[in-house]
């Protein structure tokens, strides 16, 4: 069992080193609105791959972890009231919450809401990724521990649709952890193609240890971490289905909610998606 793993690991390693610069989208598509979350380097990449295989490989009785009912802590934050405002009703978070668990019933997580918190904050509003504006809400805000899930929705700006914290990252910031969306991408928000709630189910992949099936564009169907994901260049945006940009392995799995696509198009996590969301969650998460 453990030999086996570390062959599964010894390949995913040698996926990674093949990995360097940056993944462009196609030129002709130029999106607006993008998810902004940032992954972690390469060499750290490793490390928690290591740090799973070996909590996985010293489970007590060595079964595979299952899935978890995860409380989720809603902080809206808003320039005033209204949803012109950024003021998403309980109705639009209720929807979402129905959103997140029929994507994520067929992998093991269920998501409960726990509570719903409203601060109106001009600043915070347009938090970005990494700023101190984004840090004073979530020290603020924040919520429960590394098994709840905290969801901010925001104004952002500069293009970003969401971002997320990866489940590797919880304990050493606490505080940090989370997930932050574009107010307007909830269901019934006001962005074309991306008003379903399938960007939250994006970036809680992002929060489950899920990384972009295009990671290491045609070099290695394994920059995911996940066997039954197929190689994929770069980013799909609309829903072109059929497209296939790595030769081998399948088409590229343009519905898949890692990919890049709208809302009604992505719609599927696979069976190594969800195993992975387990291991992480089970090693990071459950402390
Ligand atoms: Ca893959
Ligand atoms: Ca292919
Ligand atoms: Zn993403």
């Amino acid at each position: 069992m453990r030999s086996a793993g570390f062959l599964l690991l010894a390949a995913a390693l040698v996926g990674c080193q093949a990995e360097a610069g940056a993944i462009e989208p196609y030129e002709e598509t130029h999106p607006e609105l993008w998810c902004s979350t940032t992954e972690p380097p390469t060499n750290q990449k490793m490390d928690i791959e290591l740090a799973v295989q070996r909590a996985q490989s010293t489970r007590p009785g060595k079964a595979a972890p299952v899935g978890a009912t995860i409380k989720v802590y809603v902080h809206v934050i808003r320039k005033g009231t209204g949803i012109e405002n950024g003021d998403v009703t309980d109705e639009q978070i209720h929807r979402q919450l129905a959103v997140l668990n029929a994507a994520y019933r067929p992998t093991g997580f269920l998501f409960e809401l726990a509570a719903i918190d409203r601060t109106t904050n001009l600043v915070w509003f347009a938090m970005q990724d990494g700023t101190d504006a984004e840090h004073d809400a979530k020290a603020t805000l924040r919520k429960g521990t590394a098994r709840d899930l905290n969801l901010y929705t925001a104004g952002l700006g500069a293009g970003s649709l969401g971002f997320a914290t990866f489940p590797s990252a919880a304990k050493a910031d606490p505080i940090g952890d989370g997930v932050v969306m574009l107010y307007s991408t909830l269901p019934g928000g006001s962005i074309p193609a991306y008003d379903l709630g399938d960007q939250t189910v994006h970036e809680v992949g992002h929060w489950m240890g899920l990384f972009h099936t295009f990671q290491a564009e045609c070099r290695t169907a394994n920059g995911d971490f996940v066997d039954d994901t197929p190689a994929t260049d770069a980013p799909a945006f609309g829903c072109p289905i059929g497209r296939d940009t790595c030769g081998g392995g399948g088409e590229d799995q343009v519905r898949n909610y890692m990919d890049s696509t709208d809302d009604g198009c992505m719609n599927t996590f696979t069976p190594g998606q969800a195993a992975r969301m387990k291991a992480q969650f089970d090693t990071f998460r459950r402390y």
